[in-house]
């Protein structure tokens, strides 16, 4: 069949609408048309070419909800006309990580997801004969893709998808950080390092939890209203202050019980870890940095009860978390709406990303 699709033929260039030819699903796999894609910050940074993984020509996007249209021989889990949302981190529930109850990183397909394959080998998208790859096994920036049944996740229909689909990475990366990795409990102090489309889930993760102070930290101070929306108590501009570690410190009397780094800089990670409390102060590390950067600090930060952890996809498990955390949207336990800043065409696409870089957005939905 033929779809339209937003093309990343290079790095740093911008994309180009053209229609493609798909490969219908095979054995295990499921034809969806995705019907909305939100544009996430690591789809501006693989187009950057800042993604050791990242090829080219190919179909990024991996923030997408849509409805199975067609399903490969043996799936069972999915049927034709199901609302669901493309995970980007599957669960096939088989593998010795799935089975083993302390991570989500389900190994089942990940070396082919990262060559921009299919489980089989092959892509299912070519242009004019040429093959184009996948990614992150979802390539939502086409109106019709192809997935693998175990990643997908089936949601309720009456859920808008224009703004679930936002579901599909920075809602649950932001709030399953506090929730599944961090588990924030009340009375705690959290800081929150860049507050955009993953940050402010995390603020509204950690009101959810109960935490007592929530400091954000972004360098642009349009940023200080958006926090207050979602419970940020205290904002801090690091322009603005001449040693942010020290200020954050003293602000929390020792400093966070937890802190998340939300923008990718390795320099913003060291400082989210130092800013801890010393003893038991844990530090998150959501933000995806570029190819070839190393993170530092003195391990005397460690020897002194400090913890540095990272986590892919808020900890969540996709099929099982997923469809929980659609119903948190719907029954109010958790905002989305207002994170919605742009509603654009396919057609609009590139300005998705410009605005993103521009610090106008919080997400740009591409609606289809
Ligand atoms: P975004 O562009 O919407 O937000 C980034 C924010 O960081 C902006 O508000 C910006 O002003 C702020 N910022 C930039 N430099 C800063 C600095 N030096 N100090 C303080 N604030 C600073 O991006 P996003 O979509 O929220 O994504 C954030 C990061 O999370 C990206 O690196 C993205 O790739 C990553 N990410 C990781 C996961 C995961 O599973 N680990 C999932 C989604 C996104
Ligand atoms: N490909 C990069 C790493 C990119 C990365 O860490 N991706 C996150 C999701 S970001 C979503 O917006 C992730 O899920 N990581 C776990 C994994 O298995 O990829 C690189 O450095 O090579
Ligand atoms: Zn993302």
């Amino acid at each position: 069949m033929k779809t339209r699709a937003a093309v990343a033929f290079e790095a740093k260039q911008p994309l180009e609408i053209v229609e493609l030819d798909l490969e219908g699903p095979k054995a295990g796999e499921v034809l969806v048309e995705i019907m909305a894609t939100g544009i996430c910050h690591t789809d501006a940074y693989t187009l950057d070419g800042l993604d050791s993984e990242g090829l080219f020509p190919s179909v990024l996007g991996h923030e997408g909800a849509g409805v199975v249209r067609e399903v490969g021989a043996g799936v069972t889990s999915v049927k034709p006309g199901d609302h669901v949302i493309p995970l980007y981190t599957p669960e096939c529930r088989q593998c010795k990580m799935c089975l083993s109850g302390k991570t989500n990183l389900c190994s089942a397909i990940r070396e082919t997801q990262g060559k921009g394959l299919m489980p089989d080998g092959t892509s299912r998208f070519s242009y004019k004969g040429e093959t184009i790859y996948h990614y992150m096994g979802c390539s939502t920036f086409s109106n019709f893709t192809v997935l693998p049944e175990i990643a997908v996740a089936k949601i309720r229909t009456d859920a808008p998808f224009d703004t679930s689909c936002y579901i599909g990475c920075g809602v649950t990366t932001g709030v399953g950080a506090v929730t599944n990795t961090a588990k924030v409990q009340p009375g705690d102090n959290v800081v929150v390092f860049g507050l955009g489309g993953i940050g402010l889930n995390v603020i509204q993760g950690a009101k959810m939890a109960g935490a007592d102070r929530i400091v954000g930290v972004d360098i642009n101070n349009s940023k200080k209203e958006w926090g207050e929306k979602f419970g940020m108590t205290d904002f801090v501009n690091p322009k603005e202050t001449s040693d942010v570690v020290a200020h954050l410190v003293e602000l929390l009397d020792g400093g966070a019980d937890y802190s998340f780094d939300c923008t990718g800089n390795t320099d913003v990670m060291r400082q989210a870890l130092e800013c801890c409390h010393k003893g038991w102060g844990t530090s998150i590390i959501i933000g995806v940095a570029e190819a070839g950067k190393e993170i530092a600090t003195r391990p005397f930060q460690l020897v002194t009860g400090r913890n540095w952890r990272g986590t892919a996809f808020g900890g969540a498990k996709g099929r099982t978390d997923v469809p929980k955390i659609v119903d948190w949207y719907m029954n109010g336990k958790i905002a989305i709406d207002p994170m919605i800043t742009h509603r654009l065409t396919l057609d609009e696409i590139n300005k998705g990303f410009d605005l993103m870089h521009a610090g106008e957005s919080i997400r740009s939905v591409v609606v289809y």
